[in-house]
């Protein structure tokens, strides 16, 4: 049987550059794939990857007897075009990716050609699909039965029982090559490693309102497995710089556990996201892993819009000591901030922006300016979907349906949820974010 998994390319339309600086080695399929192999199912496995190879490449390529593919809000339509020509051809066709995940339903209702879609981890899922195992017994899966759509139930992967991955089913990988079309766009050459699933805030203190991440409590691979996991692509492929993709890498002592696995000699380089504040014993400690880069969310500044968006509140020396700490380890730092929360007024956006222009001033870090988006899947997504004048402007400006598409029009949602839940317009926040924009911190994202 041949089973054909792939990585679209962003979507033209999307708002993402096709010439973003990044390629994306698909991690995920990789691992799905070692899966299938280990358990002796009987399988030709063929990842395309539409960085390496072009759509119009892979379109004249499927040729599977399962197609599944990854999506993410910024390739949806790519992610669906190649489904549709997957299924034109007799294929089984599957989605999974955090995307899908939160899509279930909406993707079964509006895209006939689509058979499953994944929610979550597909490890278990999907080997167990490819298998042939009853239907019902297979977890994190949504199907279609007699018109209806059902879901399973829930289960997230052990990491242990994994086996390694590495790149070998990607068609058109070649390492030099890559290098070198890395360089050309200026980008990272970071590969995903996963060594978390889930988040340890979301387990202690619930979901932030934005959150969509398709995954319930936390699994951590053990530290021994995880250095196995990274001299195979290091051995392999010569790969020296990895991104641990969990939501926040210092859980607890586990980059205490990871550091005194270490083997000896192995020059490796990480980035990763972390929860701050983080103390300067946890900081050297990430530094003699090896973070060159860490990423961090720095949401807001107005306590009572984090708390209603149910975010921890920080001090803002707590911040500055890490940031601070971090550059005096020469660790790269990058924040993300969130305007247009529910709550939001204009004293609360000045707050904000000023805090942004001071640490970008002070200690040269990027900050990265986001909208707060209402993602399928978070909370502040349904909050919105309940609202009838919502709902119903949203469908007079868009043509759209909050409660069955599966591609929605994010950047008109925003603008509804300024509208309806904050005390400021959307033009008026605009203009400030405007403003602490033509500021440039040298380093670039
Ligand atoms: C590493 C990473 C990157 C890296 C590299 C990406 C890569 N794949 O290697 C870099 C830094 C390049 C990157 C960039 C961006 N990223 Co990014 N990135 C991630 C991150 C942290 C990890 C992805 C990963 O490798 N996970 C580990 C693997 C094992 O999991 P996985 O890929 O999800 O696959 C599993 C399941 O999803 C499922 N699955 C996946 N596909 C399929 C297919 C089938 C058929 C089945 C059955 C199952 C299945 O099974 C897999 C095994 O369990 C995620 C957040 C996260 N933790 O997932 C964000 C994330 C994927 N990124 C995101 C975004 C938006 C971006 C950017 C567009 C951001 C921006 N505005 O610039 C850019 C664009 C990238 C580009 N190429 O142009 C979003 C996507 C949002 C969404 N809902 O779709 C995420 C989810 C972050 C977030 N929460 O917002 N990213
Ligand atoms: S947004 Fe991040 S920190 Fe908040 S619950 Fe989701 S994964 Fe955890």
């Amino acid at each position: 049987m041949k089973i054909q998994l792939i990585f679209p390319r962003h979507d033209p339309e999307s708002y993402i550059s096709r010439d973003y600086g990044y390629l994306v080695l698909p991690t995920g399929l990789e691992v799905l794939a070692s899966v299938l192999e280990r358990d002796n199912i009987d399988v030709n496995i063929e990842i395309l990857n539409n960085y390496f190879t072009s759509e119009k490449e892979i379109m004249g390529r499927i040729d599977g007897d399962i197609v599944g593919v990854t999506d993410w809000e910024t390739n949806h339509r790519t992610a669906m075009r190649l489904l549709k020509a997957a299924k034109d051809r007799g294929a089984i066709t599957a989605v999974g990716g955090p995307n899908a995940s939160n899509l279930g339903p909406r993707i079964l209702n509006n895209h006939n050609y689509v058979d499953y879609v994944f929610f979550g981890s597909g490890e278990y899922a999907f080997s167990k699909l490819v298998a042939g195992r009853e239907i019902t017994e297979i977890e994190n899966l949504w199907y279609r039965k007699n018109n209806k759509n059902y879901f399973n139930f829930y289960r997230e992967v052990d990491l242990n029982s994994l086996p390694l991955f590495n790149f070998e089913h990607v068609i058109d990988f070649d390492r030099k090559k890559y290098k070198k079309e890395v360089s050309k766009r200026g980008g990272g050459e970071q590969v995903g490693v996963s060594f978390i699933r889930g988040c340890v805030k979301a387990v202690s203190g619930g979901r932030c309102s934005f959150c969509s991440l398709p995954l319930s409590g936390l699994k951590l691979m053990d530290p021994q497995k995880a250095w196995e996991q990274i001299s195979c692509l290091h051995k392999l492929y010569g790969l020296d710089y990895f991104q641990e993709t969990g939501d926040a890498f210092n859980v607890g002592n586990y980059p205490e556990k990871i550091f005194q696995a270490r083997p000896r000699g192995l020059k490796i380089k990480f980035r990763g996201n972390c929860t701050i504040p983080i103390k300067p014993n946890e900081i050297s400690t990430l530094k003699k892993i090896g973070f060159v880069e860490l990423l961090s969310g720095l949401n807001h500044v107005d306590e009572k819009i984090l708390l209603s968006a149910k975010i921890n509140p920080r001090k803002i020396s707590e911040i500055e000591k890490t940031v601070e700490l971090l550059k005096k380890n020469n660790i790269i730092i990058k924040l993300s901030a969130m305007f247009g929360l529910p709550g939001e007024t204009k004293d609360s956006v000045i707050a904000l922006a000023k805090y942004i222009v001071k640490l970008r001033i002070k200690y040269d870090c990027l900050i990265h300016v986001n909208w707060a988006q209402p993602t399928v899947g978070s909370d502040l997504f349904n909050t919105l979907n309940a609202n009838k004048k919502v709902a119903r402007t949203y469908h007079d400006l868009t043509g759209g349906d909050l409660n069955n598409d599966d591609s929605i029009n994010y950047p008109e949602l925003i603008k509804l949820m300024v509208k309806y839940y904050c005390h400021i317009s959307y033009e008026d926040i605009s203009t400030i974010v405007e403003d602490i924009t033509s500021y440039k911190p040298k380093i670039q994202f």
